[in-house]
């Protein structure tokens, strides 16, 4: 398929590489931290962790500049963090208290930060292609140079909207990345069995678009295969179609128990984990020794017991706030 580019990896510098350790740090220990809540039943509601999946977020992100739209799935902590986003107003959310970044209202699946152009995790099933395309067109409407960064799961594939969304991004030119983070499956449904055609990446063909296949759990591959489609995309104003090969090590949420898979199967994808190949990378080139690892995680865990403080002395929002934020309430 002479649209589908293959990934070619390059090293990242020493710096980069560690930078990029610490977001999926962060993201893994603030998730581990948030399982624990739950179970505690500090938090209620949903929760979908992204831990597994940490390499994609943080390695495209890497080239996300300040003009940039991002818009996701429910399963959505983990690019707030990668973007910036307050960990304490994070784990707030999750909570249910006003210091949240959406007041306490949102919760898991709903974080959202206008200092980050984070436009949302969404709940509803391919409910942000549009919102990721309208943030595209602004861009050309506003000749701003900005990309539109739309990421969904291989369950939203099947899904109208994303067929519709695509060919508007190819028909009008507008700069939207539209990134599948193929975790395998969509709740407990294997994509084999939910998707005709399970070559993602060659779905850009029926659009004029590139498709791009990348293996989502390595984070240096990602990096550098994402570098240049977000230079092309910034560049030809063209939308591109990118599947993220990845995989999620706990359930769809928490209340999961992940009878559809074996555990062998999870085990295999866990010794490709992320965070243990970046580790090991930095070690094998002796940028960081042992202890300099173990330094950095006692300081993200540091971080992350103080957001689980924060949030738990938080205030739960006032009564009077029920209604507001909701709806364009200010306006009427
Ligand atoms: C329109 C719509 N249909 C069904 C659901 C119920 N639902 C929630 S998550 C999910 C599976 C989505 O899987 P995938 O897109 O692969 O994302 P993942 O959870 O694997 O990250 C479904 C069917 C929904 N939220 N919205
Ligand atoms: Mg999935």
């Amino acid at each position: 398929m002479a649209s589908v580019k293959k990934a070619k990896t390059e090293s990242i510098a020493r710096e980069k590489l560690v930078e990029m350790l610490e977001k999926m740090l962060l993201i893994r220990h603030f998730e581990e931290a948030s399982i624990k809540a739950y179970q505690q039943k500090k938090i209620a509601g949903f929760l979908h962790t992204y831990i597994g999946q940490e390499a994609v977020g943080v390695g495209t992100l890497a080239h996300k500049l300040p003009q940039d739209a991002v818009v996701t799935t429910y399963r959505c902590h983990g690019l707030y963090l990668t973007l910036g986003g307050s960990p304490r107003e994070g784990m707030a959310e999750l909570f249910g208290k006003v210091t949240g970044c959406a007041r306490g209202k949102g919760g898991s699946m709903h974080f959202f930060s206008k200092e980050h152009n984070f436009l949302g995790g969404h709940g509803i099933v391919g409910g942000q292609f549009g919102i990721g395309i309208g943030a595209a067109f602004k861009s050309n409407y506003d000749e701003d140079n900005a990309v539109s960064f739309i990421f969904f799961g291989d369950g939203a594939l099947a899904q109208g909207t994303f067929h519709e969304c695509m060919n508007l991004a190819a028909l009008w030119d507008l700069p939207a990345i539209f990134i599948c983070e193929d975790n395998q499956y969509g709740m407990g449904t294997a994509n084999s069995r939910a998707i005709a055609n399970t070559d993602i990446a060659s779905k850009a063909e029926g659009y004029g678009i590139k498709g791009y296949t990348i293996n989502g759990m390595d984070l240096q591959e990602v990096h550098e295969t994402m570098k240049k489609v977000v230079h092309e995309t910034r560049t030809t104003r063209r939308p591109a179609l990118v599947h993220m090969k990845t995989y999620r090590y706990f359930g769809h949420s928490v209340s999961d128990a992940g009878l559809y898979r074996s555990k062998e199967e999870v085990d295999t994808y866990k010794l490709q984990d992320p965070i243990l190949m970046a580790g090991q990378t930095l070690m094998e080139n002796k940028w960081m020794s042992e202890d300099d690892l173990k330094a950095l995680q006692k300081k993200v865990r540091a971080v992350v017991q103080d957001a689980v403080d924060f949030a738990d002395e938080s205030p739960e929002p006032p009564v009077e706030e029920l209604t507001q934020h909701v709806f364009r309430d200010e306006v009427v």
